[in-house]
Parts: structure tokens; C-alpha cells; sequence
């Protein structure tokens, strides 16, 4: 997710490196690299332009106030606040109340609308404890039908259906109907998409959403599709001003530009993000956490909530107390790569976890990419897998023979693992700290002062 981007942000920052405070010059060429970065990403010009004059003049207001702090440091600090700002501040969660409460679900063809019902029926069945009726609108596509049945089988969800109805109005207040007889807490509206903003869908859409007054309407759009999705986004918020945008396919290979400019240019909140085919993958989108991620400091915190889905609170805990004492192991580690096997979806998941992208990067990431590492964890023994700085030459050399893997393989793995667990200790103990001083720490730089 966003690769080009952390890196190109990334660079902009070490044009600071050197560097031991900020000054009008050397802040501008760092200006300047985040605002080509931005644009590369697919925001709109005037959007980039805006934003990198408000980072220009943070910048430059704290210089005096914060001495102690590099200027590459602060310049992180500055653009991960910006950045959050830009993509909403607060997280803004979902308004389902209502007997029973209701979600209208609005976008193109193919954004994802049908797939993200039965995730969100998902989300609230199982984080709200919500009994859920999936309705399913789209009267054009029968295939339509049969794919929201299936999704609400695979979540537990109830159904409502009239496959001989072409009046979406009326199954949506029927459906709703038969939630209060039936005592469902929320329905969720799947409507039909069109392969481009038309009056007729506009038309169908603002009808249904008068007859049904829904607690919430959630515009569904493609992240992969870029500034189109920001423009889409405009028009449909111009005629049915709905509450909340939902981004999908942020797994694919997308450049970031709709994340980052939606918020800007409709003024209403991103409410959830879409990372996969699979039901398990919708996120409450959190700006700051997205930010973090853009910086490429991970998103521990998403990444522990999606382990605490998977395994018990205990775990978790026990987890993050190891991790904040700097004893997380190699078998937490092996316990992770299992957990993870489980979730699917593995790819997106790893990039959560702070330092894990880097050291995938070269890996084609598939389940046979841990067998690796789980090799060279097997060789080692109970005591050095309980106790990774016990890690010596010789001991690489025994677990290199017993994995069959070169020892080229082992060194580089346990020197990651170690550059890993130490990111996540200082993420841990403090999170802002840690990307700065981790990813985007002052190296090759010339000039580097202490
Ligand atoms: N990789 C990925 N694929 C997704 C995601 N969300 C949906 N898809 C896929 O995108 C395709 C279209 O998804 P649908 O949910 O059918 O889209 P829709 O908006 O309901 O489409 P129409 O009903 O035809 O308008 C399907 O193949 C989904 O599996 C996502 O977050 N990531
Ligand atoms: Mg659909």
C-alpha cells in the first residue's frame, strides 16, 4: 500500500539528513520533494500545494522552540500531523441505532459495494454483537442477488430478497419491514452501480434514500482509480450528501491519492477501509494510523487488533508486554507467522507491522515465503529461540547446516528479526519517536553531526 510514496517521502526527508537546523533554504528543496511526492501520488495539485505550504510554515515557525530535534526528525513529526489532518484528524465511527438501524450503500460498478455489505454485516455482528439483514437492491444484475446470498451464508447474516421486484424503493422498505417483524437490529441496503456517474442511477439512488431514511449512506469508491474516485466522489456527494466514504482495494496497487484527498475535497469522513476479497478484511479507518503507515512506521496498533480477532486478549497482552520489555522471541515470532497463515490476506497485514515491509520487500510473499523462516527457526534450539541475543557465529553456523539454508539466509534473517524487535520496542514505548528514529534514521547523509 502506498510504496512509491512512503519512498518518495522518505527521500524528501534525507535531503535534511545532513543537516542540523532548518533554514528557509534547505527546507524548501524537502517542500519540494513532498509536494512532487504527493503529486506523483495522485493528489491534486492544489491539494499538495496547500499542504506542503502549511508543513513549509510549521517548519519554519518551531524551528527556535525545538532545537533538540533533528530537522529531517521534525519534518517527519510535521508531515505525519499534516497528514493526518488531511485525511479527517478523528476517526468517525458508524451510526447504526435505530429499530432498526440503517446503512444505504452507494458507488460505481465494481467498486466493491456488495463485498463491503457482507464485511460491514460481518463488522457488526461481530464487534457490536448486531443481528444483520442484508438486502440486496440491485435489480439489474439476478447474479447481483445470488452474490449477496452467498456473502450473507458465508458472515451469518439474514437475507432479503425479491428476485422478482424491479422497484428498489419498495424492496428497501419492505426489507425493512421485515427487520422489525423479525427483530434485526440493522439492514444493510446493497444497491445497484453504473459504470459512470448517470441521472438515472442518481435518480434511483436519492429515491430509494428518501423512502428509507437511513442512519447512514456510505459511498463505496475504488482507491485504485485515484483522482477519478475523488471525482466521483464529489459528484455523489453534490446530489445524495452522504455521511461517510468507504475506500476499497487499498491491498492492490495503489497510489494513495484518494486516501489522501477525498477527506479534502467532499468534507466528509472516511469511515472504513477495504484490504481484500476476503470477509475479514475491513479496518475502521484511523487518519493517524493511516499516516503512520504512509511514514512507513507500521500500524502496530491495527495490526494488534487484528490479532486480538484472531487470538484470545491474553495473547495480545501477553504480546505487547513482551514487546515492551524488548523480549519478544523467536517462538512469538513463529506464533505470529502461524496466526498470520490463518488470517489471509498476508501481504497487507505485514506492511501493519513496523519494519516487516522492508524486510519482505525482496520476498514474493506467499505461505511458502515463511518456510524459510521457519526452517531456520526449527534448527535452533528451545534456549536460543527463547532467547535471541544468544545468536553467535558458531550457533548460526550449526542452524544454517540444520535448515539446509545458506548462511547468508540465516544471517540476514536474524539481523532483521533484530533490527524488528528493537523497532518495535521504541514503537512501543513511544510511537512517534520510533518512526522517526527507525525508518528514517540520519545514515548515508554527508555531514552527519551528533
Ligand atoms: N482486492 C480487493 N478486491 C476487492 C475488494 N473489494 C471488492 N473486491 C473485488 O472487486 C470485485 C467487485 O466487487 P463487488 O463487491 O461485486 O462490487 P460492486 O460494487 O458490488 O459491483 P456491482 O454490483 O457490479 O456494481 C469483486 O471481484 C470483489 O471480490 C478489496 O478491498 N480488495
Ligand atoms: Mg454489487
Amino acid at each position: 500500500m502506498f510504496d512509491s510514496l512512503s519512498e518518495r517521502l522518505e527521500g524528501a526527508f534525507k535531503t535534511l539528513t545532513g543537516d542540523n537546523k532548518i533554514t528557509e533554504i534547505n527546507v524548501a528543496q524537502s517542500i519540494k520533494e513532498i509536494r512532487r511526492a504527493l503529486v506523483a501520488a495522485d493528489v491534486n495539485y492544489k491539494i499538495a500545494k496547500e499542504f506542503t505550504d502549511k508543513v513549509k510554515e510549521k517548519a519554519l515557525g518551531t524551528e527556535n522552540v525545538l532545537k533538540a530535534v533533528k530537522p529531517g526528525q521534525l519534518m517527519v513529526k510535521i508531515v505525519q500531523d499534516e497528514l493526518t489532518e488531511l485525511m479527517g484528524g478523528q476517526s468517525v465511527g458508524i451510526n447504526v441505532k435505530g429499530n432498526p438501524g440503517v446503512v444505504l450503500i452507494a458507488g460505481l460498478q465494481g467498486s466493491g459495494k456488495t463485498t463491503f455489505s457482507g464485511k460491514l454485516a460481518l463488522h457488526l455482528k461481530e464487534k457490536k454483537k448486531l443481528k444483520v439483514l442484508l438486502t440486496a437492491c440491485d435489480v439489474y444484475r439476478p447474479a447481483a442477488i445470488d452474490q449477496l446470498t452467498v456473502l450473507s451464508e458465508q458472515v451469518g447474516a439474514g437475507i432479503y430478497k425479491e428476485p422478482e421486484n424491479k422497484n428498489p424503493v419498495e424492496i428497501a422498505l419492505n426489507a425493512i419491514a421485515h427487520a422489525q417483524d423479525n427483530k434485526y437490529d440493522v439492514v444493510i441496503v446493497d444497491t445497484a452501480g453504473r459504470l459512470s456517474v448517470d441521472e438515472k442511477m442518481m435518480q434511483e439512488i436519492s429515491e430509494v434514500r428518501e423512502a428509507i431514511s437511513p442512519n447512514e449512506t456510505l459511498f463505496v469508491v475504488d482507491s485504485m482509480t485515484g483522482q477519478d474516485a475523488v471525482n466521483t466522489a464529489k459528484a455523489f456527494n453534490d446530489r445524495i450528501n452522504y455521511d461517510g466514504v468507504v475506500l476499497t482495494k487499498l491491498d492492490g496497487d495503489t497510489r494513495g491519492g484518494a486516501a489522501l484527498s477525498v477527506k479534502y475535497t467532499v468534507q466528509k469522513p472516511i469511515k472504513f477501509v477495504s484490504t481484500g476479497e476476503k470477509m475479514n478484511t475491513l479496518d475502521v479507518f484511523h487518519p493517524d494510523r493511516m499516516a503512520q503507515r504512509i511514514l512507513g512506521m507500521g500500524d502496530i496498533i491495527s495490526f494488534v487488533e487484528r490479532a486480538q480477532d484472531q487470538f484470545d486478549e491474553e495473547e495480545a497482552k501477553r504480546l505487547e508486554k513482551k514487546i515492551k520489555k524488548n523480549k519478544f522471541d523467536f517462538n512469538d515470532f513463529l506464533g505470529q507467522l502461524n496466526q498470520l497463515r490463518k488470517m489471509g490476506d498476508i501481504k497487507s497485514l505485514l506492511n501493519m507491522i513496523p519494519g516487516m515491509k522492508k524486510m519482505m520487500k525482496d520476498i514474493d510473499i506467499d505461505n511458502s515465503a515463511f518456510s524459510k523462516v521457519e526452517a531456520i527457526i526449527q534448527s535452533m534450539t528451545p534456549q536460543e529461540r527463547a532467547q535471541p541475543e544468544l545468536m553467535s557465529m558458531s550457533r548460526k553456523k550449526r542452524i544454517a547446516r540444520g535448515c539446509g539454508q545458506s548462511m547468508d539466509d540465516v544471517n540476514r534473517f536474524i539481523k532483521q528479526f533484530d533490527q524488528m524487535r528493537k523497532m518495535m520496542h521504541k514503537m512501543s514505548n513511544n510511537p512517534a519517536m520510533a518512526g522517526m528514529q527507525g525508518n528514517f534514521k540520519p545514515g548515508r547523509g554527508k555531514g552527519r553531526r551528533r
